[in-house]
């Protein structure tokens, strides 16, 4: 086991705060979803930036009507991870394949990508008879890197939070259904490491950014190391991205120039590398006052900013809710933002029941 994870696992949190927890991660990553997918690859402007404090403060007016904000394939695929957690003792990959599929084709028009819309087809079309194969053929045979792995893995982190090795284990195997290259493998188990250690955290005690990020570096290091498709060039990819999110908090966040230089440096696109360690900045970022995001309160800041950097809104602000959520649990989110999200009762039910599920599983 990381010795970090020793360590935190001896702070042992009260139940009810871990239970908050499990409904503040999950509610988390479906706002993100919801409230950044109508900015999907859009450029922001410092105009822009203005339009969307105003979009939030609409959010959270009590007298503001509109239609639900929906989700996107974010969460229609962490619902299915959740299920595969919740239903099977053991884990099931092929019922885990079947899951995504079935979802998949009851509902297309969520946003999915083409990619991953041809693994789903070949699953299909091979009765789920190897669930890891069509991934591995994908783009020529290097597998996907996209953050389709990342975007969904909330749920494996809340289930095995005692469990770390297994926690490692099943989400590898969880993204290599769609996804089996390192990059977007190790994506997702940065995004999976960050939630586990923020759920972890002591909400009380203030995180400290740079405590935090080192600390998830030296597991990172560890991940990539062990990584058996490794290739020279690739195998620290994740480990440098967390030096420059060191670097990047430590600058002046004053200026627009910084907005800039954290796009240039750790991206907003759909590659793995180049959103899952933005997400993490943001929520790092979002522990202190940002400029151009007037809130008092840190979740909503943290979405609010993943969405200003632009690109991949949905998933960035996704994934970074879901580390506010699980690091500050659900009473720090503003039931109003809540109450303009498709499926937000739903999501709660999904995370009590993972909470229960995992008291009885015989892996925690
Ligand atoms: N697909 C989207 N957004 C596109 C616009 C949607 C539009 N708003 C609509 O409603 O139709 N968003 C969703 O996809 C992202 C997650 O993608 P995922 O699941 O990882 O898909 P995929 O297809 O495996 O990879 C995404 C792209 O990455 C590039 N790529 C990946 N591996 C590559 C490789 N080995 N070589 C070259 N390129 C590679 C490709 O461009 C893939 O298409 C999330 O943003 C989610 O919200
Ligand atoms: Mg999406
Ligand atoms: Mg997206």
């Amino acid at each position: 086991m990381c010795p970090f994870v020793k360590k935190f696992a001896m702070a042992t949190l009260e139940n009810s705060l871990i239970k908050s927890k499990f409904r503040g991660c999950l509610l988390g990553s479906l706002i993100g979803d919801c409230v950044g997918a109508p900015f999907e690859g859009d450029t922001v402007t410092s105009g822009d930036k203005i339009v969307i404090q105003r979009y939030f403060e609409k959010l959270q007016d009590p007298s503001f009507k509109a239609p639900y904000k929906q989700y996107t394939d974010d969460t229609a695929m962490m619902k299915s991870v959740a299920k595969f957690l919740i239903d099977k003792p053991e884990p099931d990959y092929k019922f885990l394949a079947k899951l995504f599929v079935n979802e998949y084709y009851n509902e297309p028009n969520r946003g999915y990508g083409q990619n991953v819309v041809e693994v789903f087809q070949k699953l299909k079309n091979t009765k789920y008879e190897d669930v890891f194969k069509p991934a591995r053929e994908q783009f020529f045979g290097g597998g996907s890197y996209g953050n389709g792995g990342a975007m969904r893995i909330a749920p494996v982190a809340l289930y095995f939070h005692s469990n770390y090795d297994a926690m490692i284990e099943v989400a590898k195997n969880a993204t290599k259904i769609t996804h089996s290259n390192v990059l977007g493998i190790n994506g997702a188990l940065l995004q999976c490491v960050a939630i586990h250690q923020a759920l972890l955290s002591d909400p009380e005690n203030s995180i400290d950014p740079k405590t935090f990020c080192s600390e998830l570096s030296t597991k990172m290091k560890d991940i990539e190391e062990v990584e058996e498709d490794n290739l020279d060039n690739i195998n620290n990819v994740y480990h440098e991205k967390l030096k420059i999110i060191e670097q990047l908090l430590q600058k002046e966040p004053d200026t627009e120039d910084l907005d800039e230089e954290v796009i240039t440096k750790l991206g907003n696109g759909i590659r793995a590398h180049e959103s899952v360690p933005t997400a993490i900045y943001c929520f790092l970022r979002a522990q202190n006052e940002i400029p151009v995001v007037e809130t008092e309160n840190s979740f909503r800041r943290t979405i609010q900013y993943a969405i200003t950097l632009g690109g991949d809104t949905d998933t960035i602000a996704c994934m970074a809710g879901a580390l506010a959520g699980a690091y500050l649990g659900e009473d720090a989110i503003n039931s109003t933002l809540t109450k303009h999200c498709e499926f937000n009762k739903e999501v709660l039910e999904i995370a009590e029941n993972l909470y229960r599920a995992r008291e009885g599983s015989p892996t925690n």
